[in-house]
């Protein structure tokens, strides 16, 4: 069985939705709270570990999930708009489970 490692930075609104998605889909997800390097504020880094041949309706309920936001930061208050979402995918070379 092929495994694949997805690691996706979202908004942390998003990530409740996302979750509850993965769940209803029988996919495991785990959250870690996150701090962006940019804007220096909250965000989430979801981690799933997941077979290959699920990979993609785990990135369309990521991208069905999130929305794109604008922010502003401190130095003169420079706009920025944040993407929906921002996904590594990986191989898995192995998993063990005890
Ligand atoms: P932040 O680093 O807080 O970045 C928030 C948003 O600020 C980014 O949105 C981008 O639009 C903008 N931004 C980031 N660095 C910039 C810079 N040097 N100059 C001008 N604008 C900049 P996104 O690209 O959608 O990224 C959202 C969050 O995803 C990031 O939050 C970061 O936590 C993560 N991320 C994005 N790309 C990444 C990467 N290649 N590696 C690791 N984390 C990444």
């Amino acid at each position: 069985m092929i495994l694949k490692l997805i690691i996706a930075i979202v908004h942390d609104e998003d990530s409740g939705r996302i979750i509850d998605e993965f769940n209803t889909n029988n996919l495991k997800i785990t959250k870690m709270c996150s701090t962006g390097g940019f804007m220096k504020s909250g965000n989430s880094t979801l981690l799933s570990g997941i077979q290959d041949d699920k990979v993609e309706k785990a990135v369309s309920i990521i991208e069905n999930n999130t929305r794109k936001r604008e922010g502003v930061i401190d130095i003169n208050s420079y706009k920025v708009s944040t993407g929906k979402a921002t996904i590594f995918i990986t191989d898995i070379e192995r998993c063990e489970k005890f």
